[in-house]
């Protein structure tokens, strides 16, 4: 076993960078918040296709995220495949129905009372494409050392927002969907085992006049703390 070389230091000009007249910015800002404030988890899905194009630009959004030492510690599965959704659905709901009939704590079935959630996970294979995060806890080279990744939940993490944020963006619906444990995705989708399933992403449209659960986002002052300074920047 050899240590790598580091990589050395090197930097270049930041010109992607686009400055915005401090109207536009306010303007940008908000009309950004409102798009996404008009984003819901759904849980039924049209059986409708989605041009993989546009699912693959908001990949490239979401491994645009930042990541611990610059170690893209993500893996995104796409699958359209009809048979695979459906070994991924029973897989699935049979991880459900022992968490609902069994599993759960009697307040965490509380808990989802309110979302109307039950085992039957019918948008698995309804929707055109189930998005499977993996996240990468180390890599391991040729000859089988392993390099630790740091920070792989906040970086999968922020990725998955990002590719949440893309998707709403481009006109699709989305769900994150954690059935628990998840296992059973690395075994069918035949991922290695430096990679364990993180979240997936339901992907597609809503069914026609799709309901949702009826709930509140938090007030923004109960979520956000301000401490400011009393004089602005420009006076
Ligand atoms: N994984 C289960 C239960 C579930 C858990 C949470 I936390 C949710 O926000 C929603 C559902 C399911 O998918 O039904």
């Amino acid at each position: 076993m050899h240590e790598a070389e580091a990589k050395p230091f090197s930097s270049r000009r930041w010109s992607e960078y686009v400055a915005y007249p401090e109207t536009e910015m306010r303007a940008r800002a908000a009309a950004f918040a409102d798009d996404l404030e008009r984003r819901r988890s759904i849980r039924h899905f049209a059986v409708r296709s989605v041009p993989v194009e546009v699912i693959r630009d908001c990949l490239r959004a979401a491994c645009s995220a930042p990541s611990g030492a610059n170690k893209q510690p993500w893996h995104f599965v796409v699958v359209g495949d009809g048979a695979i959704k459906r070994e991924i659905r029973l897989a699935a709901e049979a991880e459900e129905q022992a968490f609902y009939n069994k599993r759960a704590p009697r307040a965490w079935l509380d808990d989802l009372v309110a979302l109307g959630t039950d085992e039957l996970k019918p948008f698995l294979e309804d929707a055109p494409y189930l998005i499977v995060i993996f996240a990468e806890r180390f890599e391991e080279d040729a000859d089988g050392t392993k390099h630790k990744n740091y920070y792989v939940p906040e970086s999968v993490g922020i990725a998955t927002g990002m590719l949440l944020s893309a998707l709403h963006h481009a006109g699709l619906a989305t769900l994150t969907h954690t059935p628990s444990p998840m296992g059973f995705l690395r075994d069918i989708l035949k991922r290695p085992r430096n990679e364990r399933a993180y979240l997936i992403v339901v992907a597609g449209y809503p069914a026609s006049a799709v309901e949702v659960p009826d709930i509140q986002r938090k007030e923004l002052d109960r979520s956000v703390t301000w401490l400011e300074s009393d004089k602005t920047q420009d006076g």
